[in-house]
């Protein structure tokens, strides 16, 4: 078990695309056991392989108030989307920094469990949202790729400022 160190913008490996997982052995198991603790010890409700710097398709999410409902999909594609919904997201790659974005209301996902079995994840609302931030991720895509040139720097310049502060501090 390891809290694993996590990317933060604007490391150039959060770019990396993730290549499809095809190996479901005792490596693979590690690596999710090690996300699940990783995102646990940083309370956030989702976690790419891609931040902290595996590019295989992996994600864990906990979108439960008592941290207990983990769900982890391998190879994760989504086969239908509809509606939309505007959510304030936050990302573990950019502490401290929340926008909001459009993204679909419902999505139908087929992936794979830990062992490679199939399996179909039907969300909406925040899980869908979080499973669609961490799709992204393994694109990689980040969420303030969504917004407009302008807010994004106004935001990221935001970042700056408060990661000079908590150096100086
Ligand atoms: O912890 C997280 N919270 C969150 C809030 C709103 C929308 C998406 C997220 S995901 C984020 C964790 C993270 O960075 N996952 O990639
Ligand atoms: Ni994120």
């Amino acid at each position: 078990m390891a809290v694993l160190p996590i990317l933060e913008f604007p490391d150039p490996r959060l770019r990396i695309r993730a290549e499809p997982v095809r190996a479901f052995d005792a490596s693979l198991q590690q690596l999710v056991t090690d996300m699940f603790e990783t995102m646990y010890g940083a309370n956030g409700v989702g976690l790419a392989a891609t931040q902290v710097n595996v590019h295989q398709r992996v994600l864990v999410a906990d979108m439960s108030d008592e941290r207990n409902q983990p769900l982890a999909l391998i190879n994760p594609q989504i086969l239908e989307k509809d509606g939309s919904q505007v959510y304030q997201e936050g990302c573990l790659s950019f502490p401290g920094l929340y926008a909001d974005v459009t993204r679909a209301l419902r999505v139908r996902v087929r992936a794979q469990d830990v062992h490679g079995g199939e399996i179909t994840v039907e969300a909406d609302g925040p899980l869908a949202v979080c499973i669609q931030h961490e799709m992204d991720h393994l694109e990689g895509k980040v969420f303030v790729d969504y917004l407009s040139s302008l807010k994004r720097a106004l935001l990221l310049k935001r970042l700056d400022k408060q990661r000079k502060q908590a150096a100086t501090a």
